[in-house]
């Protein structure tokens, strides 16, 4: 899961992005990689996981993880190019949610591009650019519909009549996701691929020790359907410089709660509407994965691995408190509480599942 960090130059987006970096060295007994400089690996912490392996004896925990992509250089002008902007909107495309960086602090110190602190005007330039950007892809996509529409062809003539509310809409200033796609081209939202449909989670880049969002963003935040979070980027950046008991120390003296940029990882979480499912065994490892909302064990063997897919006979399912309460699969498999589910089975939050496959 890819998330894109999103905002003004100076915001904060690559202190933050340095703060999130730390998270993920603090995890350095997990195997992940950093595979880019402007990408951060951090591992999704889930108790769950950890109870599971305990009862089944795994050989270690290997939890999911969640990719920040620092994405530097949206500008005003950007959906007309300025300052390299396609390329900058075309990376936004390919994240699953955006993490929307606010500069509220006003540390003098630190230069405006506009030369002044106001955060509202500041969302208001980022938003503009991605309406911008989506509207004209939707109009792109309305010429070509169009012709399909013309033919008479239902889908062709459900999408084309949803486009021109969606344009409407974008030119009103209003988020793609405001706009559902029709029941008769459910799949139109996804092939557009709008910017403004994305799940949003904002952060407020407060001042050192003031951890509330400003009441202007938050109800910013509540009228576009999004979430917000305070946290202060550049400490968060220089806390995770420290190792984690200096970097404790250091946050009780500042009378800071522990929660600031774990609010960030999960709050950016929260907004991909997943549901968690783990496999896990004797001596294997015991892992977590993430499935969007509704789909399959059939969908879930593919994330573990393609030939399990292709494979696929039969899911073994029991939920994560059954296993741990009937002590392991032989106590849960007494009990009942183990379960054999075909292909189209709908995984649930919090499944331990076992893939029978044929190689
Ligand atoms: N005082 C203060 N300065 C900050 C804060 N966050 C970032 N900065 C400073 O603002 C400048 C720009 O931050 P940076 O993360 O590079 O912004 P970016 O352009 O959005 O990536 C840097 O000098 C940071 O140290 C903060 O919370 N408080
Ligand atoms: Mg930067």
């Amino acid at each position: 899961m890819k998330v894109g960090i999103v905002g003004m130059p100076n915001a904060g987006k690559s202190s933050l992005f340095s703060a999130l970096t730390g998270v993920a060295a603090e995890a350095a007994n997990y195997p992940f990689t950093t595979i880019e400089p402007n990408v951060a690996v951090v591992p999704v912490a889930d108790e769950r996981l950890d109870r599971v392996a305990a009862t089944v004896r795994a050989s270690k925990i290997v939890p999911d993880t969640i990719a920040f992509h620092d994405i530097a250089g949206l500008v005003a002008g950007a959906h007309r190019g300025e300052g390299l902007g396609n390329q900058f909107l075309a990376n936004i495309r390919e994240t699953d949610a955006i993490l929307h960086v606010v500069r509220v602090h006003d540390d003098a110190s630190v230069v405006h591009p506009e030369g002044r602190v106001d955060p509202l005007a500041d969302i208001s330039t980022i938003e503009t650019e991605l309406v911008y950007a989506d509207l004209e892809q939707a109009e792109r996509r309305r010429e070509r519909v169009g012709r399909a529409a013309k033919s008479g062809e239902r889908r062709a003539v459900a999408e084309a009549a949803w486009l021109d509310v969606l344009i409407e809409a974008l030119q009103a200033g209003r988020p793609a996701r405001t706009v559902p796609a029709p029941d008769d081209a459910p799949e139109a939202q996804v092939l557009l691929g709008s910017l403004t449909a994305k799940p949003v989670l904002f952060v407020a880049n407060v001042a050192e020790g003031d951890l509330e969002v400003p009441a202007g963003i938050a109800a910013h935040a509540e009228a576009v359907g999004a979430a917000a979070v305070a946290v202060s980027a550049r400490l968060e950046a220089e806390l995770a410089e420290l190792d984690p008991v200096e970097a404790a120390a250091m946050r009780a003296d500042l009378g800071l709660s522990e929660s600031g940029l774990e609010a960030v990882v999960r709050g950016a979480f929260g907004l991909l509407e997943l549901v968690a499912f783990f496999t896990a065994g004797e001596d294997k490892p015991a892992q977590s994965w993430h499935l969007r909302h509704g789909l399959t064990a059939w969908h879930a063997a593919g994330q573990i691995h393609s030939d399990i897919q292709r494979g696929f006979v039969r899911a073994e399912v029991v939920s994560w408190d059954k296993l741990v309460e009937f002590g392991g699969y032989a106590g849960a498999r007494e009990h009942a509480a183990l379960r054999l589910e075909g292909r189209d089975y709908v995984i649930q939050d919090g499944d331990v599942i076992t893939v029978k496959f044929t190689p």
